[in-house]
């Protein structure tokens, strides 16, 4: 009994019981999941006490969570942020009560003095690595390019687009002939392309396929393959995230090219409370992650065994 207790109380002690609160979007991708659990695995690894709540997609649920753990008074307070404007009146709630908040993985237009940090990839230069790719790819040839595009009103949307459009820009031969949101899941991103395919004349006049994450793409690619066409060959497929699935279509042959985004946005941003906590260090206020692109040359069957299983 006593033991059992000191033992207890010895773990709290450890991890001065932090209580950290966490909105996440929801769980619209393969890569949102992997997000989340990672999370998780990381709080109970560092002794955290972490609050979750899953805000279904809106920006109304998230605000919700947020003054729910500021009622709490939680320690710190981590949001990916589904849409990047809105937030500025609970983010100063949060700074009245001194209640530390780190970005994950998508940006606000507020002041960057309402939040600790923000820990995310450069968003415009993954969409220009994947136009450069795709410029590279096609040559001199003309290609009507077909753009699937994130959540709208985010950051990852609003900026891999621009990314995007720099990473072709000087290649009049590339041309976006179609651009709408699939909202970074499998099965909008399906239906959107079959759209697309029936615009263009079924798909034939369909160079390239960019979208803005894996898993829209593996829907677009289902609808490619309805349509009687071979993706990876008459379309060629580019996207972001570097999930399993992508790497298995690319070892099938169905897609072509993927911008990896780690999942791994949580450890940054609790090595940065933990600096904070101890003696006040300010982070900088953008704590950027790495990019890398990988095509079907990179072992696209070894990257898939070497991902699945990680929470996707
Ligand atoms: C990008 C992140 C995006 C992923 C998608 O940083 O916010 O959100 O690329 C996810 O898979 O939906
Ligand atoms: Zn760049």
């Amino acid at each position: 009994t006593t033991a059992a207790a000191l033992a207890i109380s010895a773990t709290a002690a450890f991890a001065d019981g932090k209580v950290i609160g966490f909105s996440q979007i929801g769980s619209e991708s393969g890569w949102r999941a992997a997000e989340t659990t990672l999370t998780k695995s990381q709080a109970e690894e560092r002794g955290y006490q972490l609050q979750f709540s899953d805000a279904q997609q809106k920006q109304e649920n998230q605000i919700a969570a947020l003054r729910s753990f500021i009622a709490q008074g939680v320690d710190a307070i981590l949001i990916a942020p589904v849409v990047a404007t809105g937030w500025d009146g609970v983010l100063q709630e949060a700074k009245e009560a001194e209640i530390p908040v780190v970005l994950l993985d998508r940006m606000v237009d507020s002041d960057n003095g309402l939040y600790l940090t923000a820990v995310g990839s450069n968003l415009v230069h993954e969409g220009e690595v994947a136009g450069k790719w795709l410029a590279d790819t096609v040559g001199d040839k003309d290609c009507r390019i077909v753009e699937l595009q994130g959540t709208t009103g985010s950051s990852p949307a609003i900026d891999r687009k621009k990314g995007f459009e720099q990473g072709i820009a000087g290649h009049d031969n590339l041309k976006i002939v179609q651009s709408q949101t699939g909202d970074f899941t499998r099965s909008l991103g399906k239906e959107v392309m079959e759209s697309f395919i029936q615009a263009e004349n079924g798909g034939k006049d369909i160079c390239a396929l960019y979208a803005h994450n894996d898993d829209m793409a593996v829907g677009a690619i289902q609808a490619i393959k309805e349509a009687g066409l071979k993706p990876g060959t008459d379309i060629l497929v580019v996207s972001i995230d570097g999930v399993p699935d992508i790497f298995k279509a690319m070892a099938d042959g169905e897609a072509n090219a993927t911008v990896e985004l780690t999942p791994n946005m949580a450890g940054p941003a609790f090595d940065a409370l933990e600096a904070y906590w101890k003696d006040g260090t300010e982070p900088a206020k953008f704590l950027q992650t790495e990019s890398k692109l990988f095509t079907q040359a990179d072992d696209p069957a070894g990257q898939y065994e070497a991902r699945k299983g990680l929470g996707y």
